[in-house]
């Protein structure tokens, strides 16, 4: 282990090493402990069978029959897709051939959007790499597959315990031949915050060269002036810059004037201006109604020349409907999900839209019953996610008053429930739209929205009204990314803040009037290797660094789970979450060639101090771990 240290040091990589270096770098000798893998990974699945899913004793594992994946065509060659196109001839080319084709084009956002909205985010690696070859080699006409950024960055880390760039990696290699997108929430890259510049480029530059290709950039208040960082970050890179407008309000509602045809028109010329290489419309809460696409389609088509890509939530159930319309006024690409996983606060569902366009030429070119098989999947492995299912069963046409993000909704539901607020949910949905009012009328989409969903929630739990915060506002606490917000880090929204409002919340201090990027030190990444080599006992890569600099907590709890327990990735999902059944037999490949067969004997009952024994069999052998019970 000595060895190892002094060859992974980064001073001896660079070549910085004297006849001192031993003697003046303490960390040579700090080695790593023994890891026994196996009886770690016992360790998280003795924890999950004695303390549920939730720590909390929460539902025993059911059952589930193994998913019916595809059958592929016997060939070893990918059929080509968009990806030769952008890689052989750059993005202009994949521009102009965008806008010659006749029939609109597809994003699939199952991988991303799709369990974000549905399902808390939660679909793991393991369960997507499965489908992923499927998936390329049966749909090579997709525009694109959205598979990463938004909330899966940090959900990843902390709530799935699996790094998202091996995610990124493995996934392009099993999906060579289609766009890989992602969403990238501008200066606040994939966290809650704004960052400094030179981070924002760091992540960038390591998203583009580890697999992505289209950037979906915007800005949570659809403040320009915080888009243009990314966007000149992304066309260095030789990737596809999608500069994307958040849609809020409704453009044809004459009470809602703040958001109406010209606003929009008038920012589309703004961003193309700025370089995007694609025009996005992120309707995040799916409030663009069909008249309201029909009319905002056709001006934004009179309006730039580059493609328009439109990004809606089913959550009305009028999807299809506002989809149909834009293809009528010549969108050029819509995001949709894959039948088994779309619909409701997700995408409006691929095969739908298929069908709906039959007898149109504008109907997409793809294989419908490739689809089909591969929402079979889908359907199969949603169960293993079945207690993070938000409970919509039917279109809810209420999202037209709360206008909450297709993604936020099950996760401030699940929020709610942590602060004792599970019963009180109607009133929080209520609330959300009346602090929508208070800050004036805002775009709302993360970070924004979570300002929103944060500010409702301390509302509905204090009991407090519109009138108490205007009149107590003095002595109240407020929640800090509200106060955050008031400060101008998030960036400026449409025609300011409102000043009473603001007044009261930042108490004295002064806000930002311009870029929060521009106040905020760069990250030194040199210094950042140092304390991070120091902190991991190990090689450090850009990987780490960016993940560490956006969110150091959640990132070295995500190494004190390493630590703890070893990389899980590995398990299949229900041993993940449930952990075994008594008696249950599994295999698991924790390296190329190298299978452990674990088996679950007996668990005995909880001593005085609370502790449990789980006896295993590992590769045959008798082996126990002890286990803490929470209940
Ligand atoms: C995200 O930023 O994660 C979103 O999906 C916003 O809609
Ligand atoms: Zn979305």
């Amino acid at each position: 282990p000595f060895l190892q240290n002094v060859i992974q040091h980064p001073q001896f990589i660079k070549g910085e090493y004297s006849t001192t270096f031993i003697d003046n770098s303490p960390e040579l000798f700090v080695f790593p402990k023994r890891k026994d893998r196996g009886t770690k990974m016992l360790q998280h699945i003795a924890d999950k069978t004695v303390n549920g899913y939730d720590g909390e004793g929460g539902r025993k594992k059911p059952d589930y029959p193994d998913p019916r994946v595809p059958e592929l065509p016997r060939t070893d060659e990918f059929p080509k897709g968009t990806k030769q196109i952008l890689d052989e001839e750059g993005p202009e080319a994949l521009m102009n051939w965008l806008k010659e084709r006749k029939e609109v084009l597809l994003t699939d956002t199952t991988f991303r959007d799709a369990h974000q909205s549905l399902l808390a985010t939660r679909v793991r690696t393991k369960d997507l790499e499965t489908i992923a070859e499927p998936t390329a080699r049966l749909l090579p006409e997709l525009f694109s597959l959205e598979m990463w950024g938004g909330a899966t960055f940090d959900v990843s880390y902390r709530f799935l315990n699996e790094d998202p760039w091996s995610r990124l990696l493995n996934l392009r290699e099993k999906a060579p031949n289609v766009l890989f997108q992602m969403l990238l929430r501008a200066s606040n890259a994939v966290g809650y915050k704004n960052y400094p510049d030179n981070l924002i480029e760091e992540f960038v530059e390591k998203s583009a060269n580890a697999g992505i290709d289209v950037f979906r950039i915007f800005d949570s208040l659809n403040w320009v002036e915080g888009m243009k960082p990314a966007i000149e970050a992304v066309r260095k890179t030789g990737k596809i810059a999608e500069a994307a407008m958040c849609y809020t309000g409704d453009i044809l509602d004459p009470d809602r004037s703040k958001y109406d045809l010209d606003y929009y028109v008038e920012l589309a010329g703004e961003l193309e201006e700025a370089g995007a290489h694609i025009l996005g419309i992120k309707d995040m809460a799916g409030l663009l109604k069909p008249e309201a696409a029909y009319q905002l389609i056709s001006a934004l088509k009179k309006k730039v020349s580059i493609p328009v890509h439109l990004h809606t939530h089913d959550t009305s159930g009028n999807g299809i409907f506002t989809y149909a319309k834009a293809v009528e006024a010549g969108v050029d690409v819509v995001d949709v999900a894959a039948g088994s996983m779309a619909g409701m606060t997700s995408q409006p569902s691929a095969n739908s839209l298929y069908y709906a366009l039959e007898g149109s030429d504008r109907r997409p070119g793809l294989d419908i019953q490739a689809y089909e098989k591969l929402g079979h999947y889908w359907e199969d492995i949603r169960d293993y996610y079945e207690e993070f299912e938000s409970g919509l069963r039917a279109p809810h046409t209420e999202v037209y008053e709360h206008e909450m993000p297709g993604g936020q909704y099950s996760n401030l539901q699940q929020q709610a429930k942590a602060v004792g607020l599970g019963d009180r949910w109607d009133e929080v949905k209520r609330m959300y739209r009346r602090v929508n009012n208070m800050f004036g009328d805002i775009v709302k989409v993360t970070p924004s929205s979570k300002v929103v969903g944060d500010m409702a929630l301390f509302m509905v739990q204090n009991d407090l009204n519109e009138d108490d915060v205007y009149n107590k506002g003095e002595t109240i606490d407020f929640p800090d990314s509200v106060i955050e917000f008031f400060q101008g880090y998030l960036g400026q929204p449409y025609q300011g803040f409102p000043a009473e409002l603001q007044h009261l919340v930042l108490k004295g201090k002064t806000p930002l009037q311009d870029r929060p990027g521009k106040f905020l030190d760069p990250v030194n990444f040199k210094e950042l290797k140092e304390t991070l080599f120091h902190k991991l006992d190990r090689q450090v890569t850009s990987f780490d660094m960016i993940s560490y600099a956006l969110y150091p907590k959640v990132y070295m709890d995500y190494q004190k789970f390493l630590d703890q327990y070893g990389d899980m990735s590995m398990l299949n999902t229900p041993t993940f979450f449930y952990g075994m059944r008594l008696g249950e037999e599994i295999a698991v490949d924790i390296e190329k060639g190298k299978t452990l067969i674990v088996k679950l004997v007996s668990i005995s009952e909880a001593q005085e101090d609370g502790t449990r024994t789980a006896f295993f069999e590992l590769n045959g052998q008798p082996r126990e771990v002890v286990v803490k019970d929470n209940s």
